[in-house]
C-alpha cells in the first residue's frame, strides 16, 4: 500500500481534497477513516499523529504518510502528490502557481468553516447560532463574490485558456476548487445559485472535474462520504440566503 491517510471518520472534511488527488491519480492508498468502526478510527488517527520517535508530527488531521514520511497540511500533502503524480507543473514558477491557489482556496475554507464555528470550534453550532447568522450573511455577500471573481480571473488570465487553473493541464488545484465549489453549493444553495451564475468559467471547471472518469467514478462510489452537517461545508438553512 503505498500511502496512507489519516482523517476523521464520518465527514469529507479537509480529508477530502487529499482523497480527490489520490483517486484522479489512481494511487493506492489505504483510508483509515473507512478501515473499521468511526470510534476505533479515529483513536487511529489520535494516536498515530504523534508517535514515539516521529520528529515531524502534523499538527492536526489530514495527513498523509508515505513510506518514512508523515506530512500535515492539507496544501503540504497535494504538494506532495502533486508533484509525484503530475498533478502540478514541473516547472518551480508553476508548481509555486498551484500551491499558492491551493493555499487561497485553504484560506475560504476556513472561512467557509468559521461560518458555522465563528466562536469556537469547541462549542455547538446551537450554541453560536446568532453570531454564525451574522457571519454568515457578510461571508455570502462579500467573501463568496471575491474568492469566485478571483479564481474566475485566474481563469480567464492563464495563456494557455480558461479549461484549467494553470496551464494546459489539469492540477491539483482544479480537482480543489471543484471540492470547494461543491461544497459551498451543499451549505449555500441560494447564494451560490446566484454567485457561480456570474463565475461561469469555475462553473464550467467544476463541471469538467466532476466528468473526469476517475473522479466520476469516484463520486459514484461508495469511498465519496456524502456531506453532512458534520464536515466543513454544513447546510443550516438560517445561514443561508
Ligand atoms: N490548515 C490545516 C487545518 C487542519 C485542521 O484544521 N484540521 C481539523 C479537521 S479538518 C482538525 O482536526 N483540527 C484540530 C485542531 O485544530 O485542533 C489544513 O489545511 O490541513
Amino acid at each position: 500500500m503505498a500511502y496512507t491517510l489519516y482523517y476523521w471518520p464520518g465527514l469529507q472534511g479537509r480529508g477530502e481534497f487529499v482523497r480527490l488527488a489520490l483517486e484522479e491519480a489512481g494511487a493506492e492508498y489505504r483510508d483509515v477513516a473507512k478501515d473499521s468502526d468511526e470510534e476505533t478510527a479515529a483513536a487511529l488517527v489520535m494516536e498515530q499523529m504523534a508517535p514515539a520517535g516521529l520528529a515531524t508530527p502534523p499538527f492536526a488531521p489530514p495527513y498523509l504518510v508515505d513510506g518514512k514520511l508523515v506530512i500535515g497540511q492539507t496544501s503540504a500533502i497535494l504538494l506532495h502528490l502533486g508533484a509525484k503524480h503530475g498533478l502540478a507543473p514541473k516547472s518551480e514558477n508553476g508548481r509555486l502557481w498551484v500551491h499558492q491557489i491551493q493555499l487561497t482556496i485553504a484560506d475560504m475554507v476556513t472561512e467557509a468553516h468559521d461560518t458555522h464555528h465563528p466562536i469556537a470550534s469547541s462549542l455547538y453550532y446551537e450554541d453560536q447560532k446568532a453570531e454564525a447568522v451574522k457571519r454568515a450573511a457578510d461571508f455570502r455577500k462579500t467573501r463568496i463574490p471575491k474568492y469566485l471573481a478571483w479564481f474566475e480571473d485566474v481563469l480567464t488570465r492563464n495563456p494557455k485558456g480558461p479549461r484549467f487553473l494553470v496551464g494546459a493541464r489539469l492540477s491539483y488545484a482544479d480537482l480543489s476548487l471543484f471540492q470547494l465549489v461543491s461544497g459551498l453549493s451543499y451549505a449555500f444553495p441560494k447564494a451560490m445559485a446566484r454567485e457561480i451564475e456570474k463565475a461561469p468559467k469555475v462553473a464550467a471547471l467544476a463541471e469538467m472535474v466532476a466528468q473526469r472518469p476517475r473522479v466520476a467514478a469516484y463520486l459514484a462510489s461508495d469511498r465519496r462520504i456524502p456531506f453532512n452537517e458534520y464536515g466543513i461545508f454544513r447546510h443550516y438553512p438560517a445561514l443561508d440566503g
